[in-house]
């Protein structure tokens, strides 16, 4: 009986699945952009981590080939081969095809890793051209492959015995399918972001990531560098990961506070550290997914650390004429990451990023305050430390309590008048309105005069803002342009920040393609992601990218963002030499024309969507690019140049 003419029950209900998934991509994997697309490689790479967490495997390798595919290998025992009973085929078969046997067979220990959306390798087949998988199991070496979802005919076969050495373990490459992504390029950064992330909560697995110089974001590879590889491996888990988030910052304690205990099955972990600064970073993560919008883990740990701060300050006498101090000037300055791992997750929120398990809320406090609690006992320094801080954001937050209400009375902050500088747009419905916040006040008139005023709106800012990160609110808001800035948009800042109230659905920052540039956009994105998150959570707000270079060869002109892209349209387009290649040094100048077909007109502009794409990473960036340690950020700006800015944020 051969498998392709007889197709049983269970055969057709795959194939019913597999369309299930190619029909309606964005129910199983999110979105059908570039998230969606790596959220591919994030699936796979799950189904490895799985094997790591339950012992068998401790080395996992993504590699970005050149033909536009990914492949994850591990060393775990191989995906079963063996012949599956009730489908009749090999067990990868039924593995790679039947929906939500991605996951574990029913018998099989409890799956606490498992992508956003935990669905499964069979997705990632669906939606793939091609996947390709190489066993290596049972003393042989296994190929199977499928071509979009579907087991290629005789593909499935035993290549070869195994060396007496060689190590087991999987490997699976897969095409993306071209006519469900919307793009097609894999981002280095952002994989790098997220396996970074993996093997910090999984401590003691390596996790490498190769390139082989195609991924999207290529062209910061060194000249002559044609591989960039990058391997992560924390012994020290989520302690190292606390080490990381604080790199840029003063501690105020060397070690990093770590506790770990385990509850009816569900494992939690939590490490913390003190540092100088104003704004707080809790990361927290359940079964490895980054739950950004919290949850019951999150509430937990909040709640027992107000009150052992507290009990501890109390007891020692240290809260001077202060009641008592409010979770948030606990939070002051703290890095932690809380990780737990449970064996049915309930994801929740509009994203899906809220931990709902409420057992878990009682869990993580109790045992935050057991062994936090113990631990500031037998570490009086560190307790003062952080009692010490706490105390100094209580007596700052009733200063600054003080002078908001000062300030907002006198300033233009609930005034009706708009800023005079800005060159408002006609239109009044915010979701067809842009505002383009402009660097310096030459592009400014260049932009005012270019713009199409029915609906793109210009605020030119003079010189660079203030550093934001450096101060408190109460400071921020003496600070004209960000005022400017503040009326503009209209929609109030911090706690009484509204949504909305905003008058433009598109925020968009035009600065230079320089370093300068990149360092304005910086500071700007600073004050909105401190102070107005929702606008870049809303997806609002834009980078605009104004073209580097201009080419005219006969009677055409061509634009190019990059040196490297220039010298592509010289050698595709021109046959011979161009006539004149332009460089532009700054949008000042350009004239208003060019300004409008280069950078504002919707039909040819590019924008880049700013998002808050890893909560970790944009804290990260924003550290060192702002903190007070000078030579971390010389390094990373050597490193990216003006790419600075297009790393995810
Ligand atoms: C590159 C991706 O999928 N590795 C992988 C997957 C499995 C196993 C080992 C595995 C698990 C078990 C037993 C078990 C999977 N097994 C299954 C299923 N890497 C990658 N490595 N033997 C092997 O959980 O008991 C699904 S995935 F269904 F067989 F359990």
């Amino acid at each position: 009986m051969s498998r392709e003419t007889e197709y049983g029950a269970g055969q057709i209900q795959v194939l019913e699945g597999l369309e299930a998934v190619r029909k309606r991509p964005a129910m199983y994997i999110g979105s059908t952009d570039s998230r969606g697309l790596h959220h591919l490689v994030y699936e796979v790479v799950d189904n490895a981590i799985d094997e790591a967490l339950a012992g068998y495997c401790d080395r996992i390798e993504v590699a970005i080939h050149d033909d536009g595919s990914v492949s994850v290998s591990d060393n775990g025992r191989g995906i079963p081969v063996d012949t599956h009973e009730q489908y009749d085929r090999p067990a990868v078969e039924v593995i790679m095809t039947v929906l939500h046997a991605g996951g574990k067979f029913d018998n099989k220990s409890y799956q606490v890793s498992g992508g956003l959306h935990g669905v499964g390798v069979s997705v990632v087949n669906a939606l793939s051209e091609r996947l390709d998988v190489e066993i290596k199991r049972d003393g042989a070496l296994w190929r199977d492959s499928f071509d979009h979802g579907e087991p290629t005919e005789g593909a499935f076969e035993r290549v070869r015995d195994l060396e007496e050495d060689e190590e087991t373990g999987t490997t699976v490459r897969f095409w993306p399918d071209g006519d469900i992504f919307e793009t097609d390029e894999f981002e280095f950064s952002t994989l790098e972001t997220r396996l970074r992330e993996l093997a910090f909560l999984n401590s003691g697995v390596e996790i490498q990531l190769v390139d082989e110089g195609t991924a999207a974001d290529a062209d910061d590879v060194e000249p002559g560098a044609d591989r960039r590889e990058r391997t992560f491996y924390y012994e020290g888990g989520i302690r190292e990961f606390v080490r990381y988030l604080d790199e840029t910052k003063t501690v105020l304690h060397d070690d990093v506070i770590y506790y770990s205990d385990s509850e009816q099955d569900i494992e939690i972990e939590v490490a913390l550290q003190a540092t100088e600064e104003l704004q707080g970073s809790i990361h927290a993560f359940a079964n490895n997914i980054n739950t950004r919008e919290g949850g019951t883990h999150l509430t937990g740990f909040k709640t027992a650390l107000t009150r052992v701060v507290n009990d501890y300050a109390r007891e020692h006498s240290l809260l001077g004429d202060l009641d008592s101090l409010k979770g948030e000037d606990v939070r002051e300055g703290l890095t932690a990451v809380i990780s737990v791992k449970h064996p049915d997750p309930q994801f929740e929120g509009q994203t899906k990023t809220k931990l709902g398990n409420s057992e878990v809320r009682g869990i993580v406090e109790s045992i935050t305050h057991e062994k936090l609690g113990t631990y500031l006992e037998e570490n009086p320094d560190i307790a003062e430390a952080i009692v010490g801080k706490a105390v100094e954001a209580a007596k700052a937050r009733k200063a600054a309590k003080q002078a908001e209400e000062l300030t907002r009375r006198k300033s233009a902050l609930e005034s009706t008048s708009l800023p005079g500088k800005l060159a408002d747009c006609q239109s009044r419905d915010p979701s067809e309105s842009e505002l383009f916040v402009v660097e310096g006040d030459s592009a400014g008139g260049s932009a005012k005069q270019g713009r199409d005023r029915r609906f793109q709106a210009i605020l030119p800012l003079k010189g660079k803002i203030l550093n934001v990160e450096k101060h408190r609110l109460d400071r921020i808001l003496q600070n004209d342009e960000v005022r400017a800035l503040i009326t503009a948009i209209g929609a109030g800042i911090g706690e009484e920040f509204d949504i909305d109230d905003v008058r433009y659905e598109r925020i968009i920052i035009l600065s230079d393609a320089d370093v300068d540039g990149a360092h304005i956009r910086t500071l700007l994105l600073t004050l909105l992601y401190r102070h107005m998150r929702p606008l870049v959570e809303a997806g609002y707000v834009y980078a605009a990218k104004p073209p580097l270079y201009r080419i005219r060869y006969r009677g055409e002109t061509y634009d190019a963002m990059t040196e490297a892209e220039r010298d592509r349209i010289i050698e595709e387009k021109c046959d011979g030499n161009p006539t004149q290649v332009q460089r532009f040094k700054g949008l000042g100048e350009m004239n208003p024309d060019q300004l409008w077909e280069t950078t504002m007109n919707p039909e040819n502009r590019i924008l880049k969507q700013i998002t808050v794409e890893d909560a970790a990473a944009a804290d990260k960036m924003f550290s060192v690019l702002m903190g007070d340690a000078v030579e971390p950020r010389k390094q990373f700006i050597k490193e990216r140049a003006t790419d600075a800015e297009w790393v995810d944020i």
